[in-house]
């Protein structure tokens, strides 16, 4: 009865490991699927998906590339930007530089981004329609955000001083979905900072 028990024991495997494999994803004709919630790592420098790398540059040619991914993880409500809140951190980009942003909504509420003055992050509710910096949004900021779709812009600061990347949905950025985006004179590297507490231990 050998092949009996082999059918058996197939038997019991086949639904078990679909259980465990993705639920099926409802298809459209010519439309892309993508996983949900796994998105946004395709928009991340490849085999950088463990320990995420949310910026690159060239010095020589002054562009920073900046990889904002809303809702990284849970933290303040998902109202965060790579893990990030409250402008507890974010860019530092030398001035004169062109800054290449690639956005990415990793959940289902609504989100965007915008440069807009650190204090207007801070305090306003709606932060309207219209960055700072011309062209420095995903489309739309303040009525529509973005969902599903990976956005990019880049644009050139002609001031510096102290900005934020912020969410333009109404009240997202007051209750602290920013990070901040200072422009600096005279700085040689781009950086990303993370809030001290976010730093794993020193070696
Ligand atoms: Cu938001």
């Amino acid at each position: 009865m050998k092949i009996q028990t082999t059918l058996t024991a197939l038997l019991a495997i086949i639904p078990f490991s679909s259980a465990l494999a993705d639920p099926p994803v409802e298809k459209k004709a010519g439309e892309k699927v993508e996983k949900p919630g796994g998105r946004c790592c395709t928009v991340l420098p490849k085999g950088e998906i463990k320990n995420p790398v949310f910026l690159k540059q060239d010095a020589a040619k002054k562009v920073a590339e900046v990889f904002i991914i809303a809702t990284f993880d849970k933290s303040n409500y998902g109202m965060n930007f790579n893990g990030v809140f409250k402008s507890e951190g974010g860019y530092e980009i030398p001035f004169g530089w062109k800054i290449k942003v690639t956005f990415c909504n990793n959940s289902a509420v609504p989100h965007s981004v915008m440069v807009v003055e650190e204090d207007a992050a801070e305090r306003k509710i709606n932060l309207g329609a219209d960055p700072y910096f011309d062209d420095a949004a995903t489309p739309k900021p303040n009525t529509l955000g973005t969902t599903n779709k990976i956005e990019k812009f880049e644009f050139t600061p002609d001031e510096a001083g102290d900005f934020s990347f912020a969410c333009g949905f109404p009240t997202h950025s007051a209750n602290g979905h920013r990070i901040f985006l200072k422009i600096k004179k005279g700085l040689k590297k781009a950086a990303f900072i993370v809030p001290e507490k976010k730093k794993p231990a020193a070696k």
